[in-house]
């Protein structure tokens, strides 16, 4: 350990020199392997975590960076070296290969795409480095990593389909035929392929349900009202969008609203569902303009850090682990609203 830590002192040391600057901060995610400026602290038996975020193209993203760089902290003795890829697998590859030769004892990865990890796991595999999956999950046989911390994207887009049902319900729509589009997130993500097919379980057995048109606006707000504008443009009746995540749905509120239109919960409103439940989103919410929200709980480092713990126990841990979740409409967002920390 102490040798490993001394070289990647080492490193850091040079990145720095290389740099020009004294440190980088933890906090800036800039794609490059940066550590807390005051590692002459480091004790010898700190845990080293290479971190591999895949971006930081949301508010959820912020949050879930957030919430493993506090759990991973150096007061609960870890050392996190956080890389951002920047949505591109090629760069979360780089960065676990570098933690392998940096021999971490830990490394966490939330993966862009769900294909194409074997080789790279199998690397970590081979060098006995524990890997745990954080947020997204991978095609790949379980066997390839250790453990997996997120959420049932499937669920949560059954949830979706679920609210959109007693809303339509309650408007006296349910037999009506009703248009449809959908603000895809990343295509390939297991986030929008679970978030799709637990939506389409249930909208296929409603044949008045009629999906329009589904796109990937990569789940950002700028892509998001972009694709809303080209819907709108293209089809004379839009009776409901299914957005994927919360940045998405801002964009596409925009989008409505400079198009004449209104997202709301009245008679006539286009009826909007999003995911992620961010506390914005939420006020929304409670403001009757989103219609439902389905929550996504970014915050998974202290479930990460107890599992390291176990780990370190030399304890068994199982192969999955799920962060619980709710469903927010204006009849319960307001006790909850207030709970909500991102
Ligand atoms: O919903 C979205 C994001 O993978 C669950 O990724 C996550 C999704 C989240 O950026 O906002």
């Amino acid at each position: 350990m102490k040798t490993r830590i001394k070289a990647i002192i080492a490193l850091f040391l040079s990145i720095q020199m290389i740099v020009g600057c004294s440190a980088l901060p933890l906090t800036d995610l800039s794609g490059d392997l940066y550590v807390d400026s005051d590692n002459s602290t480091i004790s010898d038996d700190v845990i080293v975590v290479g971190v591999s975020q895949l971006g930081s193209e949301s508010v959820w993203r912020t949050a879930n960076t957030a919430s493993v760089q506090n759990a991973l902290s150096q007061e609960n003795g870890y050392f996190a070296i956080m890389n951002n890829a920047r949505q591109k697998q090629e760069n979360q590859i780089k960065a676990i290969r570098s933690f392998i030769s940096q021999r971490v004892d830990y490394i966490v990865v939330a993966p862009l795409l769900e294909e194409g990890w074997e080789n790279t796991l199998q690397e970590a595999k081979d060098a006995g480095i524990p890997v745990i999956l954080m947020d997204r999950n991978v095609s790949a046989d379980s066997s390839y990593y250790t453990t997996s911390v997120g959420t049932d994207k499937w669920a949560e887009g059954e949830n979706a389909a679920k609210c959109l049902e007693s809303i339509l319900k309650k408007r006296g729509l349910y037999n009506r035929e009703i248009n449809i589009v959908v603000l895809e997130g990343t295509h390939g993500s297991s986030a929008q392929l679970g978030r799709t097919m637990g939506f389409d379980s249930i909208a296929r057995t409603h044949d008045n349900w009629k999906i329009l048109e589904r796109v990937d606006a990569e789940f950002t707000t700028i892509k998001g009202k972009e694709v809303m504008k080209d819907f709108l443009g293209k089809y004379d009746k839009v009776d409901v969008v299914i957005s994927q995540n919360d940045d998405m749905t801002f964009g596409a509120i925009e989008a409505i609203n400079e198009a004449g239109y209104k997202a709301g919960i009245e008679n006539d409103d286009i009826i909007v569902i999003s995911f992620d439940a961010c506390h914005e989103a939420l006020e929304l919410v409670e403001k009757g303009i989103i219609a439902a929200e389905i929550e996504c709980n970014p915050e998974q480092g202290e479930l990460i850090s107890e599992i390291i713990q176990m780990l370190e126990a030399g304890e068994k841990v199982e192969k999955e682990y799920k962060v619980e979740e709710l469903v927010f409409t204006k009849e319960n967002v307001s006790e909850y609203i207030d709970t909500r920390s991102y």
